[in-house]
């Protein structure tokens, strides 16, 4: 095989659309966040926007839609193209089965825009029943998610026609851990797919009169929390396999980053009932099963945290680094693709306590439904995946682009306001939730609130600040980048920084590199743990509440 594997320009733009539409999506997503965090802090700009936006919902729902599903979805199915085409050092199979599928995805993002554009939908990004929305916003998210799956059919394929050709090799860690994280996916959206077919859709069209709000919840949360995952997933590709070469060092073993998402498969479905703790509708029982299942979830974290560390450890001490902890002043803090992911990971941390905290039952019932849920949220998807996302599109945009990247410097001063607008958001978010403060609540109309809350409303607003002056930052920089008139020479071309593993990969076991047994265990965990409680809300389903719009 060789090294290195160049993409065809079509492959470049195919990717590159994957990247377009999500950071058009990311672009008019954040900008509602600061606006919110405005509100909180007691200035509020909905008014002035009512020919467009008709209320704090409709905002909301346009920044979660926006940024938690359509950024997210895009940019993964768009790395994880990528990946498998230069991991497995061959085109894909069927091109324009991928191509149909990215299309329906755009379809079906447009059909769903039209009414949350409208105020015909806003539901926010988890559209319980049973406020209901128009059809179409229904038909169109369905749409995306049929169309990420037809493009992981086509890695599939792909991946097939790879192993053909590549009798006992094992997979390249980077194509593996991106089929993976497709698979992960496609058993994960069988919740919302059921929700969609058999209750919403049919609802919102009228077929059927009401909906059972308890099932529903089931049904989302089936997806809800594995969709955490797949926007984690694609970043630890990154920090396990594309990071440490950029700090110029090795990936620490490729079996144990392989056991790791071997892991995250077996154990990402079937825990969604930690977010429905306090739903009357789900017996102890099972409360207490996903409980421990979410406990065993935070172990492949654990070994990432641990095995990423010492692979950025590695590369700084090939670097000089010593020291304790001084090494990490040895990693290459001047390039802005690695400052933004270091960053994403230190943040990241703290929001996998937070997320030990949320899971534990009776700490749970401190913080679910407070502000503490958007300040967890906002260290995990909308730091350690998205900021993390931001350092990858600083190579993968000039990669694709051919250009150079546009003033390295202000992209890390970018990455450093990220880092600390997220810390001040953030930790007030978490603070105000202890307070007994409400999430998804316009809190600077609400006529309750105490004065002990207006310190931390006020830093909620300015942490709101300074993120949206990293995010214009951003769009400045990969703008000025992508229409550059200059095109990089060929010294300054990027190259794809995939590290090696410190162990060969042939040392790797079989058994890391088998799919039947895991998908098998996987299977059957999820029927384990969701068979019985599904059956029971199956068995005493009453489609009886009618639809509401509460806004
Ligand atoms: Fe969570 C709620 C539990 C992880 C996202 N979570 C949410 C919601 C979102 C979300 C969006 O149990 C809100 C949903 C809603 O709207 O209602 N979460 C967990 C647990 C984990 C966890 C146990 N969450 C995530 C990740 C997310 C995410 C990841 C997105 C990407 N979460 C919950 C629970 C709730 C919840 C309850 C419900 C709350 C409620 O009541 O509503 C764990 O998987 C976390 C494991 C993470 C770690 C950290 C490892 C650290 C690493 C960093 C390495 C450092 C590096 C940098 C590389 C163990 C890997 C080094 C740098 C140098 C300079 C050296
Ligand atoms: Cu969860």
């Amino acid at each position: 095989m060789s090294e290195t594997y160049t993409l065809s320009s079509q492959e470049k733009k195919f990717v590159g659309w994957h990247l377009l539409i999500a950071l058009i999506a990311l672009a008019i997503g954040t900008l509602f966040g600061p606006l919110q965090t405005f509100e909180h802090a007691g200035l509020d700009l909905y008014p002035y926007m009512k020919p467009v936006i008709q209320s704090y919902y409709q905002g909301l729902t346009l920044h979660a839609v926006l940024n938690a599903l359509v950024w997210t979805t895009f940019f993964i199915t768009g790395f994880l193209t990528f990946l498998v085409i230069y991991g497995l050092k061959r085109p894909l199979r069927y091109p324009t089965l991928n191509k149909a599928g990215f299309w329906v995805m755009v379809v079906g993002l447009l059909v769903a825009a039209v009414p949350i554009l409208l105020n015909q939908a806003s539901v926010l990004y988890t559209f319980y029943p049973p406020m209901e929305a128009h059809w179409a916003f229904y038909v169109g998210l369905t749409l995306v998610v049929v169309g990420s799956w037809i493009e992981g059919y086509g890695f599939y394929f792909t991946y097939t026609a790879w192993r053909k050709e590549n009798a006992g090799v094992r997979t390249p860690f980077i194509a593996f851990a991106s089929i993976l994280t497709m698979v992960m996916w496609q058993i994960a959206t069988l919740g919302v797919a059921a929700e969609m077919l058999t209750m919403l859709i049919p609802w919102a069209l009228g077929l059927i009169e009401g909906t059972d709000a308890q099932l529903a919840r089931t049904y989302f949360w089936f997806t809800g929390h594995p969709l955490v995952y797949f926007w984690l997933l694609p970043a630890y590709i990154s920090w396990y396999a594309l990071l440490p070469k950029q700090v110029g060092g090795k990936m620490f073993s490729d079996s144990l980053a392989r056991l790791a998402f071997w892991l995250f498969l077996l154990f990402s479905v079937p825990l969604g009932f930690h977010h429905q703790y306090v739903d009357p509708g789900v017996p102890q029982a099972w409360k207490f099963i996903h409980a421990v299942l979410t406990f065993s979830v935070f172990f492949p974290s654990m070994m990432t945290a641990f095995t990423v560390i010492a692979s950025l450890e590695y590369g700084a001490r090939q670097r000089g680094g010593k020291g304790m902890f001084r090494w990490i002043l040895a990693l290459p803090w001047n390039d802005p693709s690695v400052t933004a992911q270091l960053l994403a990971g230190i943040l990241f941390m703290f929001g996998g306590i937070g997320g030990l905290t949320n899971a534990a039952y009776n700490v749970n019932l401190v913080i679910h439904n407070t502000t503490w849920v958007p300040g967890h949220l906002h260290l995990t998807v909308a730091t350690g995946v998205t900021l993390s996302f931001m350092g990858i599109t600083y190579w993968l945009v000039p990669y694709l682009t051919g250009k150079k990247l546009w003033k390295p410097q202000v992209a890390r001063i970018q990455a450093w306001l990220w880092f600390v607008g997220m810390i001040i958001f953030s930790n007030a978010m978490h603070v105000l939730g202890l307070l007994g403060a409400p999430r998804r609540t316009p809190l600077g109309l609400a006529p309750y609130v105490p004065p002990e809350w207006n310190s931390r409303l006020l830093q909620v607003g300015l942490g709101g600040a300074v993120l949206l002056v990293s995010a214009v930052l951003y769009f400045v920089v990969l703008a000025a980048t992508a229409w550059s008139k200059e095109t990089a020479s060929e010294a300054e071309q990027v190259e794809v920084p995939v590290a090696e593993s410190l162990q060969p990969v042939s040392a790797t076991p079989l058994w890391l590199d088998r799919w039947t047994p895991w998908l098998a265990g996987t299977v059957a965990l999820i029927l384990l743990a969701y068979g019985p409680p599904l059956y029971e809300l199956l068995k005493n389903m009453s489609l009886t509440s009618p639809g509401f719009r509460v806004w």
